[in-house]
């Protein structure tokens, strides 16, 4: 992409409304526009970014044998009548009418709705165990909305639904979860700590949210530092195998790691001192295992090897896709700007030219930006007339990884500038250098 081409609304200014560093730096490089209080417009690099994450997710899904679908936005009132959630979600559910006067509300969360899909169609032990989620808006009328897209009311959520005929097996499916998605926040650069947690809304006593450890998160949480040198790596787990998924949970939750709402004082003094930490974290997911409560309450039942009718045990499992543009921020960032993660940069590396209009430097990045397109890179070349510092300003504010500098002096000695955003390291170099070298990091 030309930057001259492209649409990137960056601010001068930093906006006095945002209040933490990732609001701020998401709305000076131009990623999001608030349109009413806790929802956003998403602007191109924004949007990108939300598409990388989102296929992440998609990815990681497919790995562990879940299965997408897609299931509306609007919902009846009855089946949450049925569930008895329609009174107990509260205020926070958005209700409206259509124009028969039947009650609809833009769903916060769809474990009704899958369940309902559930009983039409699913209704023998030999269909499970069924995986089925999706990626779709949510709508929660949160009191205070705040800090962006970290707290929004309007917001892009993974919900997935595991429907199993014993406990045993929907307790691997939790494990499962919890697998794929260590996995799936450390490709997006992030490390994301499984904690004990309350249930909430959800119901059910089983659950772990995950938690990137940063100082503006919402939640103080309580945890044994020896957590934090836990890395999954690319273990090849096998997603069927009970023990596998059991090893890496025990491996990954027997520390002690509470939010405050389970955070235990007696417990947590067994610690060794030096190793006790009380910190604030975001919750970028959070699992659940709730058994029969839903299926039980809308008659999702199977019938049983034995030939009886049992009512199928279930969980759901979160995470919050648009969140995570936040917390990756909170968590990798400078003074300048934005710094992506390889994972998850909306565009693989800058290409700036230090005098536009010079038919030499012109053309080597024409060329650059036709080799690295060649092999299926997507670099975002400033080509516009500015002056050098306000191209790294803004190089640097919305984050690539990369940026490879060209000018007409290094172009003499037949070389460009290849820089680390993250260390600041520049190296010069041939430009096929450069362009082999990208190619290899992303790869
Ligand atoms: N039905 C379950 C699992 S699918 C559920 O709704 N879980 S949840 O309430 O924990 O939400 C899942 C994730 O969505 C959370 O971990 C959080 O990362 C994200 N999330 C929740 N509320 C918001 C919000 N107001 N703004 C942005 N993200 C949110």
């Amino acid at each position: 992409m030309r930057l001259t081409r492209y649409f990137l609304p960056v601010l001068k200014e930093t906006p006095s409304e945002a209040q933490i560093v990732s609001h701020r730096l998401m709305l000076r490089a131009g990623m999001i526009k608030q349109a009413s209080a806790g929802i956003y417009s998403w602007l191109p690099l924004g949007f990108k970014v939300l598409r990388k994450i989102e296929n992440i997710v998609h990815d990681e899904q497919a790995r562990a044998g879940h299965i997408p679908i897609q299931m509306p936005i609007l919902q009846s009132a009855d089946l949450w009548r049925e569930s008895g959630r329609y009174d107990a979600f509260g205020e926070e559910m958005l209700r409206m009418q259509d124009r028969h006067g039947r009650e609809m509300l833009y769903t916060p969360t769809a474990e009704e709705l899958v369940t309902d899909i559930f009983r039409a169609h699913v209704g023998s032990y030999k269909d499970l165990p069924l995986t089925l989620y999706q990626i779709q808006w949510k709508f929660r009328d949160e009191v205070r909305p705040r800090f962006g897209v970290m707290r929004g009311r309007e917001f892009y959520m993974k919900d997935g639904y595991n429907f199993d005929l014993t406990k045993d097996a929907a307790l691997h499916a939790y494990n499962r979860h919890l697998v794929s998605y260590l996995r799936t926040y450390e490709r997006m650069g992030l490390q994301a700590i499984p904690m004990r947690a309350d249930s909430g809304a959800m119901g059910g006593d089983n659950t772990h949210e995950f938690l990137v450890l940063a100082e503006t998160g919402e939640s103080e949480v309580f945890y044994d530092a020896e957590i934090t040198d836990l890395k999954f790596g690319d273990r090849a787990v096998d997603y069927d195998s009970v023990e596998q998924c059991q090893a890496v949970l025990e491996e990954f939750t027997s520390r002690y790691a509470r939010t405050d709402e389970t955070h235990d004082e007696a417990l947590f003094a067994q610690v060794p001192e030096d190793r006790r930490r009380r910190a604030r974290g975001i919750e970028v997911g959070q699992i659940f295992y709730f058994g029969t409560k839903y299926s039980e309450a809308l008659g999702a039942t199977v019938v049983t090897p034995d030939g009886s009718r049992v009512p199928v045990h279930m969980g759901s499992h979160g995470i919050g896709v648009s969140r995570l543009l936040g917390a990756i921020i909170e968590a990798s960032h400078d003074e300048r700007g934005i710094i992506w993660p390889e994972g998850v940069t909306p565009f693989h590396c800058g290409i700036v030219n230090l005098k536009q209009g010079d038919a030499a430097a012109d053309a080597a990045c024409d060329s650059l930006y036709k080799a690295l397109t060649a092999k299926g890179l997507e670099p975002l070349y400033d080509d516009r007339t500015e002056r050098a510092g306000a191209k790294f300003a803004t190089m640097d504010l919305i984050g690539l990884p990369w940026r490879i500098t060209v000018g007409p002096r290094g172009l003499d000695k037949g070389v460009v500038e290849l820089t680390s955003r993250r260390t600041g390291d520049s190296e010069e170099m041939s430009p096929e250098a450069a362009v082999d070298r990208i190619a290899q990091i992303y790869s």
